[in-house]
C-alpha cells in the first residue's frame, strides 16, 4: 500500500492480504483458506482486515467470509501494481500521502541507487515544480504527481526531449476519454480545449558528461474542479473532469501512461524520436502557428514548422529556418 505520512514506505501483511484477494473480486474467501495462503493465523488475519478497511478499502467480512469489493480512490503501490503490463516501470512504486516534489524524492533515492523504472507518487505535493523554478499546483486526492527513475544509455543532451516523449504516452492515454480533444504543446505541455491539463519536468544528473540518471516527473489535472485551482490559474488549466464532466480512475490512467511510454522509452533510445514523429505531429498544437519564442529574455516571432527527429522545434523566422531546443512558446492569436 505504501502512502506513509512521512516519507517513510511501508509494507504490510494487509498489503499482502489486498493483492491476494483483488485477484478474485468477487469470490467469498474462507478466513480459513485466506490465513493459511498468506501462511499467518486467524488473528493476525483479522488485523490485517481492519487495516484494509481503515485504508479505505471495500471488503465484505462477516460469517467466517471475506469478499472484496473495492479499492479506496487512493494512489497505492497495491492498486497500480495489480494488473500492470509493463515490463520495468512502475514494478517498483512508492506511493506517498505527501511530499514536497516527487521529483526530489525521485532524484534522491535515483542517487542512492534505485533501479530504472522506479515510480515515486504523491497524492499531495507541498512544493510542486515545474520548469525555470515554476510552481506546479498539486492539491490533494484529485490529481496524478508522479515520477519515473531513468537510467538511458544516451548523452545528456538527448534527455530533454523525453518530455515530448512522455507527452505523447500522456496525450495518448487521456485521449481514451476525450477524443479529439487533446493536444500537446512542445515542449512539455498536454492541453485540453487549448488549457494546460498536464506537464513533465525532465531533469538529470550527470557524472563526466554521462548521464547518471534521468527523473521524469509527470503532473496530471485529473479530477480537479475549477474551484481546486486557485483563480489565477483558472483561466489557463483544465482538468480531465472538467472536460469529461465526470470522475475518472487515477489507477488506470497511469497504468495506460507506464505501458504507453515503456515501448516508447526503449524505442526513444534506439532510434529517437523516429517512430513518435507522425503522432507528435498530429497532437502538436503549435504546427502552422505564428509564435513568439522565448529564448532566455529574448523574444522571437516566427512560424512554427515541425518538430525534428531530436525532439527540437523547427521555425522559420527573420533569420530563417532554425532549430529551438528550449524555451518557453507561445501561439501569437492567443497568448498563454
Ligand atoms: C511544467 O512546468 O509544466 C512541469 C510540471 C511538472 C509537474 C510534475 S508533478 C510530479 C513532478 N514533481 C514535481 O515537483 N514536478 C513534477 P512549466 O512548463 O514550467 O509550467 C509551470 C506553469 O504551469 C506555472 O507557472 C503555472 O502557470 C502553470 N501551472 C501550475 N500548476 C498547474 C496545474 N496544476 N495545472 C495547469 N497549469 C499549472
Amino acid at each position: 500500500m505504501n502512502l506513509a505520512p512521512d516519507n517513510q514506505p511501508a509494507q504490510s501483511l494487509a498489503d499482502r492480504l489486498i493483492s491476494e484477494i483483488r485477484t478474485r473480486p468477487n469470490h467469498a474467501w474462507s478466513e480459513d483458506e485466506l490465513a493459511r495462503t498468506l501462511g499467518v493465523d486467524k488473528a493476525s488475519l483479522g488485523e490485517a482486515l481492519q487495516t484494509a478497511i481503515e485504508w479505505g478499502y471495500r471488503i465484505d467480512h462477516g460469517g467466517g467470509k471475506v469478499r472484496f469489493i473495492s479499492p479506496p480512490d487512493l494512489l497505492t503501490s497495491t492498486e497500480i501494481g495489480c494488473g500492470l503490463k509493463t515490463r520495468f516501470l512502475g514494478k517498483s512504486v512508492l506511493a506517498y500521502r505527501s511530499v514536497k516534489s516527487t521529483n526530489d524524492i525521485a532524484l534522491g533515492l535515483a542517487e542512492d541507487g534505485q533501479t530504472e523504472g522506479t515510480l515515486i507518487t504523491a497524492e499531495q505535493q507541498t512544493a510542486g515544480r515545474g520548469r525555470f523554478g515554476r510552481d506546479w499546483k498539486s492539491p490533494p486526492q484529485t490529481g496524478i504527481y508522479m515520477s519515473l527513475i531513468l537510467r538511458p544509455n544516451f548523452p545528456p543532451d538527448q534527455a530533454p526531449a523525453l518530455s515530448l516523449v512522455a507527452a505523447l504516452a500522456v496525450a495518448e492515454s487521456i485521449e481514451q476519454h476525450c477524443p479529439g480533444q487533446v493536444a500537446v504543446k512542445w515542449p512539455n505541455d498536454v492541453l485540453i480545449d487549448r488549457k494546460k491539463v498536464a506537464g513533465i519536468l525532465t531533469e538529470l544528473a550527470t557524472d563526466n558528461s554521462k548521464i547518471k540518471h534521468v527523473v521524469v516527473g509527470i503532473g496530471i489535472n485529473v479530477n480537479q474542479t475549477n474551484e481546486d485551482f486557485p483563480s489565477d490559474l483558472r483561466h489557463k488549466a483544465t482538468s480531465i473532469r472538467i472536460a469529461l464532466k465526470e470522475k475518472i480512475d487515477r489507477v488506470a490512467l497511469i497504468q495506460s501512461i507506464l505501458e504507453r511510454f515503456e515501448p516508447a522509452y526503449l524505442e526513444y533510445q534506439e532510434t529517437r524520436l523516429q517512430s513518435m514523429l507522425t503522432r507528435l505531429r498530429a497532437y502538436s498544437s503549435l504546427i502552422g502557428k505564428k509564435v513568439k519564442l522565448d529564448q532566455g529574455g529574448e523574444i522571437i516571432e516566427a512560424e512554427a514548422l515541425d518538430i525534428a527527429p531530436d525532439g527540437g522545434l523547427i521555425v522559420r523566422g527573420k533569420a530563417g529556418t532554425v532549430t529551438v531546443h528550449a524555451g518557453e512558446v507561445s501561439i501569437v492569436e492567443d497568448e498563454k
